[in-house]
């Protein structure tokens, strides 16, 4: 594979001495974030990385190219220039041949880190079922990726904008087991409980790594989804934020916003309606998941 992947060369010095890597997506740096906290976070998950003796490996399409593993210019390109397109598996072959800038999402980036043999993957949130998909057939790619790639996502639950309950069948559908850090509950981003149970609750970071080497002993395809609720100083008012939501939807739907464009510009929203509350909220919950994965990854090694 090193012909289609660049790797960094602490990427790459790690993998070959078999030392802990954990994978981290773009999109939430390109489209998830404003400029700069998005720039400030992105500097600051590597440092957390490092400071637990793990090498992050931010991934990105740069120039045509897969990077797994970014320096500080390539973090502020892919923070700071709109050029870079949201890349999810649809996207990544024409990307590639065309020589562009993606910033890739769960789906892209779950898939790049397996070619990369990198078995830990966290981000903030998944994509989902969004709401209304009866209509719309609007489902994250993120699903799918979760079905063919066999490796962990740990994240905060899927965005609070989506429909719960269908990702959740379409998970059970695609055999992704959905399980809960310290809880029994679906974390839902934003908030510490969706009022939807999680399919299994784990302790600590060494039980999710025995089930990730039984799904490979199963030659299993499917990935693991391991949720994290956000810690509870920082999780928003469920009230206050379920209304926003119900004003949100009703805004995307009137200003006709459609396809990949509906979840940077709800998060957009939502920061304004929550007076920046989402942005710290979104920090906190990113930095918690990064410590939950550098504890799974450290097992899976150990
Ligand atoms: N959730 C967030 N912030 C984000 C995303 C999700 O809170 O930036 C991004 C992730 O990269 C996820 C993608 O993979 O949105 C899902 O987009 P879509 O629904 O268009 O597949
Ligand atoms: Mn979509």
């Amino acid at each position: 594979m090193k012909n289609i992947l660049d790797y960094s060369e602490k990427v790459e010095e790690a993998l070959k001495n078999n030392q802990v890597v954990v994978a981290l997506e773009s999109t939430i740096i390109a489209h998830g974030f404003p400029y700069p906290e998005n720039i400030e976070l992105a500097m600051d998950l590597e440092k957390q990385a490092e400071e637990s003796q793990v090498t992050p490996a931010t991934i990105a399409i740069i120039d045509g190219r897969i990077k797994v593993g970014l320096n500080r210019d390539e973090l502020e390109f892919i923070a700071k220039s709109k050029e870079v397109k949201k890349a999810s598996l649809r996207d990544l072959s024409v990307l590639l041949a065309k020589g562009l800038n993606g910033a890739t999402t769960v789906a892209a980036t779950m898939k790049i880190a397996y070619l990369a043999g990198i078995d830990v993957f966290v981000t903030g949130g998944i994509g989902g079922v969004h709401h209304g998909a009866e209509n719309t057939f609007d489902i994250s790619a993120d699903l799918k990726a979760l079905s063919q790639y066999p490796i962990i996502v740990v994240c905060a639950g899927a965005k609070s904008v989506l429909d719960l309950a269908k990702t959740k069948e379409v998970l059970e559908s695609k055999g992704v087991p959905i399980l809960g850090y310290r809880t029994n509950k679906l974390p839902a981003f934003y908030i510490q409980d969706s009022g939807l149970k999680v399919d299994y609750r784990i302790e600590d970071g060494k039980e999710a790594s025995e089930i990730i080497k039984v799904n490979r002993q199963l030659k299993n395809k499917n990935g693991i989804l391991l949720t994290v609720p956000i810690p509870k100083e920082d999780e928003l008012n469920q009230k206050e934020f379920n209304e926003i939501i119900e004003r949100l939807t009703g805004e995307v739907t009137e200003h006709k916003i459609k396809g990949k464009a509906i979840t940077p510009y709800l998060l957009d929203r939502i920061k304004d309606e929550t007076k920046g509350e989402s942005l710290k909220a979104n920090i906190s919950l990113v930095k918690n998941n990064l410590t939950v994965g550098i504890d799974v990854a450290k097992n899976l090694k150990g």
